[in-house]
């Protein structure tokens, strides 16, 4: 019964498609007659950065590679894990709620985080902007155990743990909403951006023990959240600039499993130089406040290494990125964009126990129609 549907429906639909192909496209490509600008687009990094025409249609798709391998950190200084009183194994596992944690025997020596991100976008008018952005996560760490920790645990023989990995991958948040203008003119433009993030990220990824893992592994934060922002964007000649202030509020007191992730505060800005009419390259300052995990899901996690506890997360980051966007500017591929950027951590400050950022690199590619 269906199938019948299906094949009578098929060539209809196969049809409507061409036609909107051969006769749609030339109407729906405004940027047909100006040339697309390299710079148009902010650095990789930065989401949410423009908006468009009235009819305008962008595809888009966004990668993003994290990664933290450096020291243990104990707010901004270093902790030394072969020094048998260092605050890792003494202090980073203990918790008021949770009596036998006191010591940590495991600690992170690496973590991944990579984001797949489809980009969306399509205005039904010139002054508002609609997005859609789902994502896949992939995260993957690295544990070992801390030296010393089998002295005075009474865990048995963690020596002979020694370094194991677990990941996780799936679909993560999926961010929409709009981007609305406030004021544009020659050389400027001012939008803010209302986007929320549903929960369809899991937080129920489990650790080879079936305990829940790591928050920080979690492919999701469990909570609706809300993304404000205020975007400007500014040119002159072969010269833009940009200035972002952006957070995530989460509007939940907590998630299913009894918690909510800090809210985040982000203020950026960047300047970039079109090179020619194909590339520009950017610098841009990066400030970031994260707050820490409020409520638990212990004893569900493990509770034997750092990131098993909420006030270990979070802190202030400052970073400084580098930036080149490419765009066609005709012919067949007219429109096409590509940009990198990479963000080289220059400050963490973390809260209770963590271990330093290396940086991130950003991928995107995107097309208007
Ligand atoms: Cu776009």
């Amino acid at each position: 019964m269906f199938g019948d549907t299906t094949r009578r429906l098929a060539p209809r639909a196969a049809t409507f498609l061409a036609a909107l192909l051969i006769y749609g496209s030339p109407a729906l490509a405004h940027e047909q007659g100006a040339k697309p600008i390299p710079d148009g687009h902010a650095p990789a990094g930065v989401m949410v950065d423009h908006m468009h025409k009235a009819g305008e249609f962008m595809v888009g798709y966004r990668y993003s590679w994290a990664r933290q391998s450096g020291d243990q950190l104990d707010g901004t200084s270093t902790i030394n894990v072969n020094d048998p009183s260092n605050p890792l194994l003494h202090r980073a596992c203990q918790n008021e709620a949770v009596a036998g944690h006191e010591h940590c025997s495991m600690y992170q020596t690496e973590m991944t985080m990579q984001m797949h991100m489809l980009d969306i976008m399509y205005a039904p008018t010139d002054w508002m902007t609609l997005m859609v952005m789902p994502q896949w996560m992939t995260m993957d760490m690295t544990m070992d155990t801390l030296p010393f920790a089998h002295h005075d645990m009474g865990h048995g023989d963690m020596d002979h743990m020694g370094s194991h990995s677990h990941g996780t991958d799936g679909f993560g948040d999926t961010i929409f909403g709009a981007l609305i203008k406030i004021s544009s003119g020659p050389g400027y433009s001012l939008h803010t951006g209302m986007m929320f993030s549903a929960p369809t990220g899991s937080t129920t990824e489990r650790a080879s023990n079936g305990n829940l893992t790591h928050y920080m592994m979690q492919l999701g934060s469990g909570t609706w959240d809300f993304l404000p922002s205020l975007t400007y964007n500014g040119r002159a000649d072969r010269l833009s600039w940009g200035v972002q202030l952006s957070g995530i509020v989460r509007m939940e007191d907590e998630n299913d499993q009894g918690y909510r992730l800090g809210d985040v505060f982000q203020a950026t800005g960047w300047a970039a130089y079109r090179l020619t009419d194909w590339m520009s390259a950017s610098v841009r300052l990066l400030s970031t406040r994260v707050s820490q995990i409020e409520g638990s899901f212990y004893p569900t996690g493990s509770g034997m290494s750092a990131p098993d506890f909420p006030t270990n997360y979070g802190g202030s980051y400052f970073d400084v990125g580098l930036g080149v966007n490419f765009v066609v500017p005709d012919g067949a591929l007219k429109g096409h964009r590509l940009s990198v950027e990479w963000l080289e951590p220059v400050r963490d400050d973390v809260n209770g126990y963590q271990q330093e950022r290396d940086g991130t690199l950003y991928a995107n590619w995107s097309k208007a129609f």
